[in-house]
């Protein structure tokens, strides 16, 4: 996971013979030696941040933030220039992920029924984090009810009643073609009756008609007035998650992401530009197709995973 990153960004470990000949040279003066060339370790670093999926935007922030935290500092007796280089990678990274995470689980028990809107475009993974959490909060012991909420298609309703009845929680489902916003109210109206009851609503997310489906999306969200947007996008989709994170965001309003599939995600920068530039945070990540695979995001995590 993450590795072209991790290797990209250059920052391995010293052989021991390498740090023996930095400390030599680092006794010969107290004040220590000059970092040395450090505009070419912010090209090479912008350079590896844009292959791994990260931003422009976000890339040039991050080499900047870098470029005024190294300006003039000195390596000093005892210390290893690339160790020094490492952690303040990885200082600038943690000031950019900055973006305070709410507990989604806490919230939920805030409020029943507690309704979660989740969009996203076709494929990002929406039914099956649908899936997963309804998953996570029948383990919490709430009652779950999904809104099978994508009727474009009977394959999708099938996929979402199958996850159910495999999970033993409850679909609300419409015929194929039914108004979606009717499928989220039926499915709320029902989880009234329960207490501590979590609502989890699946959309759709086909692309041709993206006005439509965005309309759809509004109307959906007009009706059901969810608690908590969640947004679901592919890592594996790089920049354009980005743009798409933006577009629904604009368009519906995103709470929070859940970022699928990093399991075969070997680049790993989305996941930093959607925070940085979204202002917006990954509450989740979706790491393999079972039901147990749905990990709470932990920034310490990504950095040691993009960087150690
Ligand atoms: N490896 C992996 N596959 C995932 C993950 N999340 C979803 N998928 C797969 O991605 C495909 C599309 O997922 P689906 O939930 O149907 O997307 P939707 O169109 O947004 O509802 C399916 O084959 C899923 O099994 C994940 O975290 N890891
Ligand atoms: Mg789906």
């Amino acid at each position: 996971m993450f590795d072209k990153l991790k290797e990209k960004l250059g920052l391995k470990k010293k052989t021991k013979a390498e740090e023996g000949s930095n400390l030599e040279s680092s006794l010969t003066t107290g004040l220590g030696k000059p970092i040395g060339d450090l505009d070419a370790f912010i090209d090479d670093l912008k350079v590896s941040l844009l292959e791994a999926d990260v931003s422009l935007v976000t890339a040039e922030k991050l080499s900047d933030n870098l470029q005024q935290k190294l300006r003039g500092k000195r390596i000093k007796f005892g210390e290893n220039r690339e160790i020094v280089l490492k952690e303040a990678v990885k200082s600038t990274i943690a000031e950019m992920l900055n973006v305070k995470i709410p507990n989604l689980y806490s919230l939920a028990s805030s409020k029943s029924p507690f309704v979660i809107l989740l969009v996203g475009m076709n494929g990002t993974g929406k039914t099956t984090t649908a899936a997963k959490l309804a998953y996570e909060f029948k383990k919490r012991n709430h009652y779950v009810v999904v809104a099978a909420a994508d009727t474009f298609r009977a394959g999708a309703i099938d996929q979402i009643f199958i996850h159910g009845e495999k999970l033993g929680v409850k679909v609300v489902k419409h015929q194929a073609g039914s108004d979606p916003a009717s499928v989220a109210f039926d499915a709320i109206s029902h989880a009234s009756k329960f207490p501590k009851s979590v609502v989890i609503i699946d959309t759709a997310g086909r692309m041709q008609t993206n006005r439509n489906l965005l309309e759809e999306m509004k109307k959906i969200k007009r009706v059901s007035k969810p608690d908590f947007t969640i947004l679901t996008v592919d890592a594996l989709s790089g920049n354009d998650a980005l743009n798409q994170a933006k577009m629904f965001d604009e368009a519906v309003g995103v709470d929070a992401i859940v970022v699928t599939k990093i399991d075969s995600d070997t680049k790993g920068g989305s996941i930093l530009s959607l925070i940085y530039e979204l202002k917006k945070p990954v509450i989740l990540v979706g790491n393999g197709q079972g039901y147990e695979d749905l990990m709470e995001f932990d920034p310490n995590w990504y950095i040691k995973n993009v960087i150690d």
